[in-house]
């Protein structure tokens, strides 16, 4: 593990003793890069996303607590992805990241008046990536929460992604795609022409892929307009708000392979 700067944010390096690697910035334990044993970059980031912690990180891995999008009344995807959380353990391949109330600045935590410990654990070996998002109600008071990974997968091209194991049939993304799968069952495999990414979870019940198509991507102002065509949104999720009782605890599970 070696500390770094990624843009203008803090980061940490994550590295396995066979040449995988990942950074991930406190600000979001956003997961920026990844590469696997064979060098090659996994994650999407876009060339005008801001990197100076005053607006979310465009690509990577957004960590999405507690609200997903605008299902609800607090800030759109939820304060986890635009708070800065701290390096809690970290190993040889692998890191801890946690979050609590007391790291929200007083705004943020007024609008989410609960007292909760969040964690990322990332790791990298070979040529794969995991992340576990555990959340703990450490306060007095019952508390609902979504959550999600929205990973910014980077293709060669857009055009010759197939997904198998969300819909019924193989998807193909043809233009704008903004939909929402619940209860997958089992692994979703992603096939960019060149490679095959198999995809799992647990914990996270469901699964939104997204990408933007030309029009939105343009109208995007962290975006460059062919950059659309570089990613898949692919995004384990737990979507129907999940209420936590004083104690108690959840993980979300994922790997990519
Ligand atoms: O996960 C899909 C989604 O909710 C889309 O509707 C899309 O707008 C995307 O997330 C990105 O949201 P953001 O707030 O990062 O611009």
């Amino acid at each position: 593990m070696d500390h770094t700067v990624f843009g203008q944010l803090p980061a940490i390096r994550i590295a396995s003793n066979d040449g995988a690697e990942a950074i991930v910035t406190l600000y979001g334990a956003h997961l920026v890069s990844w590469k696997g044993a064979d060098g090659r970059e996994r994650m999407f980031c876009s060339t005008r996303s801001a990197l100076d912690g005053n607006k979310a990180i465009r690509g990577g891995v957004p960590v999405i607590f507690p609200q997903f999008a605008e299902r609800g009344t607090g800030m759109r995807h939820g304060f986890a992805r635009v708070s800065t959380w701290r390096l809690e353990d970290s190993g040889e391949g692998w890191a801890v990241f946690g979050l609590n109330e007391g790291d929200l600045s007083d705004k943020l935590a007024a609008g989410w008046p609960h007292r909760f410990a969040l964690s990322l654990r990332v790791g990298v070996q070979g040529n794969e990536l995991t992340m576990a998002l555990t959340v703990r109600n450490t306060g007095e008071a019952p508390f609902p929460f979504a959550a999600a990974l929205h990973t910014y997968h980077l293709v060669p091209e857009l055009e010759d992604v197939r997904i198998d194991g969300v819909a019924a049939q193989t998807l193909v993304i043809e233009d704008k795609l903004d939909e929402v799968y619940q209860r997958i069952a089992g692994a979703i495999t992603m096939s960019t022409g060149e490679r095959v990414v198999k995809l799992e979870q647990e914990g996270f019940t469901d699964a939104v892929v997204w990408n933007p198509g030309a029009a939105d991507a343009a109208a995007l102002s962290d975006m460059e307009d062919e950059e659309y065509r570089r990613f898949v949104c692919i995004e384990p999720a737990l979507l129907d708000p999940h209420t936590l009782a004083p104690g108690q605890s959840w993980e979300g599970r994922y790997r990519i392979s």
